[in-house]
């Protein structure tokens, strides 16, 4: 059944990433790390879920998992990393949701410098083979925010299952794979120390992130759930955050 879909992807990711790297808690404001709501009226009310856990460690600023269970038409997991601002490496991005239309999934090492051949030749190339493999199962879901793709790789998995069994497994098996290549890049990334670069790190973060937190596409279901004032803090408060932490962040 459906009802913990993502469960599984969230439990195994931090397992591997505090296996794999020095983990600390990451700070969940007030308020933040679980939040319900009945939605629904008489037979059809329901209550949604949503809990957030975060975590850090010496290269990665912020690793975030936002989960939302609302039953089994209802599911959904949105993982980032967010590296420190002092390492050229692009950001781990997973939106997998589950709604009464079907499934939808976004899995890709997103990049901070899309178009730079030795950038994709670093974070890109790694990846391609599997990315290849996974396709061929999980073909291209269609229309795609054309303003969004500035900010994925070539190898931004990205489909709309119909079957469940097929996000359990196909799904489970490149979430997997990503996973376990992004970590392979932050155990081998080298501090930058150049000035010029480490400004264009930063422009890319804040791009990146002032995207995101403007476009985020849960803002809808969240507002509904939750009301404006809790969701545009969750937003800018905890999910996307950079800017508010950027004084202390910063290396310029
Ligand atoms: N998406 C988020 C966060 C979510 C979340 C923080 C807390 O960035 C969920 C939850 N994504 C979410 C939901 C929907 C989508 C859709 C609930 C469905 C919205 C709806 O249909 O009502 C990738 N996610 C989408 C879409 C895209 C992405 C392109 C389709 C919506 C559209 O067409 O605009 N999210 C988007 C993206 C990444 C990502 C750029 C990177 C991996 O995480």
């Amino acid at each position: 059944m459906a009802m913990t879909l993502y469960q599984p992807f969230l439990d195994y990711a931090i397992a591997y990433l505090k296996d794999q790297l020095d983990l600390e808690p990451y700070p969940i404001p007030d308020g933040f790390k679980s939040k319900s709501a009945l939605v629904g009226k008489g037979k059809r009310q329901a209550e949604t879920l949503t809990t957030s856990e975060a975590f850090q460690s010496p290269k990665l600023r912020q690793i975030r998992a936002a989960h939302v269970q609302g039953g089994d038409a209802l599911q959904v997991l949105n993982f980032v990393i967010f590296p420190r601002l002092n390492y050229d490496l692009p950001f781990f991005g997973a939106d997998l949701v589950t709604l009464p239309g079907g499934h939808l999934i976004a899995i890709d090492m997103q990049p901070l410098f899309r178009d730079e051949p030795g950038y994709q030749e670093k974070y890109t190339q790694p990846i391609w083979e599997k990315f290849k493999a996974h396709q061929e199962h999980l073909p291209w879901g269609g229309d795609f925010p054309e303003e969004a793709q500035p900010f994925f790789s070539p190898a931004f998995l990205w489909t709309r299952p119909q079957e469940t069994e097929v996000v359990e497994k196909r799904v489970f098996a490149a979430f997997d794979d990503y996973l376990k290549a992004y970590v392979k890049f932050v155990q081998e990334a080298e501090p930058i120390s150049d000035r010029d670069r480490l400004a264009e790190i930063q422009h890319a973060q804040l791009n990146y992130l002032r995207y995101r937190a403007e476009k985020d596409p849960a803002r809808g279901m969240l507002t509904r759930f939750y009301g404006p004032e809790w969701t545009e803090e969750y937003i800018h408060g905890f999910l996307f955050d950079l800017e508010r932490n950027l004084p202390k962040e910063s290396f310029l």
